[in-house]
């Protein structure tokens, strides 16, 4: 299946899950049971499927054909090249395609002078008015390649701006860029373009991520050090003539290199096979050459050499414009397509699916256990009728005192049940301290101060040593608090179950220890930086500053996704409490209207029976039918879901 096939299919799977969770929440409204926590926990299924976005990233040298490459695999249909791909530099700033229904087709740039100023790139994402604006026509492919053309502009400036703009540094002049006669150099014009536009991948959530050549002074570090961790899936490219060179490599252990699990999101391609198909040589001694290469490659970086490809863009794009198969079998193209799409989105499905499942069994089980309760108070409620049969008005009389008395003791113990609630909020507000932005900006301030110290910056390996080892202490201490909450909660729940009957269950707690596994991931990210080599580009001042603001705005996301875990939590154990609490009052006035009906008339007892009896049938069933629009919920995307729904 090629990488466009299986990602329709996703896209599928997610348009059937929207379908079959409304109509979960229709019929949830239809029976009572849409409770405000189960509310919560629907919007937020929906929202986990809806927001999901894959990111691939196409990280090489430069000229090694990114760009052409995500022309050939998403942009055939076109007719032409939409990225521009020519000889020598041409993308300058990393360029995102996706798709934001709120925003028209456009592309968006980000000046390249904004680096002077102290603020990250997720801080100007929110700031949409500083970028520069031109709208795109998806009719109109050569107005959209014209405008796309845009992200390879450069600008002449002198070596002082670009020292502030940080792509020159005196102490490693080797990596500067050419000074002209006047002693000029050329610059991006822009720092960060995002294209928004409706093609069909991208509106599933695919976001595609072309990068300039990754070694040149100035690299973004947003870019190697929040960007591409996020990406899902990265494709690296080489020549397929010379292999994995030297500067390949180092790109490749600075920013790609994953061991264990990661290593499946990586995939290589050997670019440019055409250039191999000479004239004197047979296709067999090509196709072995080729072979060889995929070999070599694949154990240089320590990969299996599956995961190596070798493709010609460039036909593959031209074979597919102009409909040539025979040209498209030997781009072998659809060959890296299939990879993409089976191994990398494929897995990417299997992880967005699990995280569902638990979601809806939460679900599940949080609405069965307000079935059952108010079924059990239907029990009694009948028991409670039938022990009247054949009595006389005193009695009557005398059961209505009673259930007014235990109604009026309940409310009176409500001082109880919210004495758990304050002992809960307490404890959690120490945890959200504990995990907020000020204790964070605190824990990383002597990092911070040692990264934006002036000059060589001795020290900086021992700070970040100190600072995430402190992080991590923290973090295994939320966890231990965490714990510590969920025996209370687990303890209070018992005593209320014991006292009141209720069905109380201490909720999933937040697994805060998984984070960890994040901090060191976003240590690692930053130790390339720290490195002898790197002493000199660390000792500049705009490259330091911005390496403090990526780091800070990382961990910001963790700690974001921890707080917002703890968050869901806490929902959940006030819901559920609040849930019980409704049904308990709404079981009193009940049992209070169904006395009062037999006291007015004699006949009424048995009537009030039958119905309390067609009534707990009802609820029998409600059983049933959850299992089962929850099951398919879980269910493969291709399986029909209409007739389950019928009823
Ligand atoms: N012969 C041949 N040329 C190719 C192939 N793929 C790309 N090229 C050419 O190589 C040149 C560079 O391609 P780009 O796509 O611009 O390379 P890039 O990796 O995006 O480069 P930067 O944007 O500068 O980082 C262009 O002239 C492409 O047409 C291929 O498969 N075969
Ligand atoms: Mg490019």
């Amino acid at each position: 299946m090629s990488f466009n096939q299986e990602f329709d299919q996703h896209g599928v799977w997610r348009k059937q899950f929207a379908l079959r969770l409304r109509l979960l929440a229709e019929w949830l409204t239809d029976h009572d049971l849409m409770e405000p926590g189960i509310r919560e926990r629907l919007d937020g299924l929906h929202a986990q499927v809806k927001n999901d976005k894959i990111m691939v990233a196409f990280v090489a040298e430069f000229s090694r054909g990114k760009s052409e490459l995500i022309n050939a695999v998403f942009f055939a249909g076109y007719g032409r090249r939409i990225m521009p791909a020519s000889a020598g530099r041409t993308t300058m700033c990393p360029t995102e395609l996706g798709y934001d229904a709120e925003v028209p087709p456009c592309l968006r740039l980000l000046p390249i002078e904004t680096r002077l100023q102290p603020l990250s790139l997720l801080d100007w994402r929110n700031a949409p008015d500083k970028w520069e604006r031109i709208d795109l026509d998806v009719n109109d492919p050569k107005q959209l390649a014209r405008a796309i053309q845009k992200v390879a502009e450069v600008r002449r400036v002198t070596q002082d701006e670009a020292r502030g703009l940080g792509f020159w540094s005196d102490e490693a002049p080797d990596d500067n860029p050419l000074a002209a006669a006047d002693g000029t150099v050329e610059v991006p014009r822009w720092r960060h373009a995002l294209i928004n536009m409706a093609h069909p991948l991208l509106k599933q959530g695919l976001v595609i991520l072309d990068t300039p050549g990754l070694n040149a002074i100035g690299a973004e570090p947003e870019l190697t050090v929040s960007l591409l961790p996020q990406a899902q899936a990265v494709v690296f490219i080489l020549a397929a003539d010379t292999g994995v060179t030297k500067s390949d490599l180092t790109i490749w252990r600075q920013h790609l290199s994953v061991l264990g699990e990661g290593k499946e999101s990586r995939l290589v391609v050997l670019n440019k096979i055409d250039t191999m198909w000479d004239a004197l040589s047979s296709p067999e001694q090509v196709q072995l050459q080729i072979a060889s290469q995929r070999m070599d490659s694949a154990e240089i970086l320590g990969l299996s050499p599956r995961q190596v490809l070798a493709v010609s863009a460039q036909k593959g794009l031209l074979a597919k414009v102009n409909r040539d198969k025979k040209l498209l079998e030997a781009s072998n193209l659809m060959e890296l397509e299939t990879a993409l799409g089976v191994d990398l989105l494929g897995q990417r499905r299997k992880i967005l699916s699990s995280a569902v499942a638990t979601g809806i069994q939460s679900l599940r089980v949080e609405t069965t256990r307000m079935v059952h309760t108010r079924s059990r108070d239907l029990v009694e409620q009948i028991q409670e009728l039938e022990g009247l049969r054949g009595k006389n008005a005193g009695v009557i009389k005398q059961m209505r005192l009673r259930i007014e008395q235990e109604q009026a003791d309940f409310d009176a113990s409500g001082a109880k049940i919210q004495a758990v609630r304050s002992v809960h909020l307490r404890l959690l507000k120490d945890l959200f301290a504990m995990l907020s932005a000020t204790h964070l900006k605190s824990e990383v301030s002597v990092l911070s101060r040692a990264l934006r110290q002036p000059g060589i910056k001795l020290g900086v390996r021992r700070a970040y040593d100190h600072t995430f080892d402190r992080l991590r202490t923290d973090m295994s201490k939320a966890d231990g608090m965490a714990g510590d909450i969920q025996s209370m909660l687990e303890g209070s729940f018992k005593s209320l179950n014991a006292e009141y009957g209720f069905s109380l269950q201490a909720p999933t707690p937040p697994q805060l220890a998984q984070y960890i596994r994040d901090l060191d991931l976003i240590e690692k990210s930053h130790l390339q930086y720290l490195s002898l080599g790197n002493a000199l580009k660390l000792a500049q001042p705009e490259f330091a500053e911005r390496l403090a603001r990526a780091l800070m705005s990382r961990l910001r996301v963790v700690y974001d996704t921890a707080v917002n875990e703890v968050e869901l939590w806490n929902k959940s154990a006030a819901a559920q409490l609040d849930a019980q609490l409704r049904e308990r009052r709404r079981n009193f006035t009940r049992r209070i209207e169904a006395v009062s009906r037999i006291q007015q008339a004699a006949g009424g007892l048995d009537e009030r029976i039958r119905e309390l009896q067609t009534h707990q049938a009802k609820l029998n069933l409600l059983d049933a039918k959850l299992s089962e629009l929850t099951d398919h919920l879980l269910a493969a995307p291709d399986e029909e879901p209409a007739e389950a729904l019928a009823a």
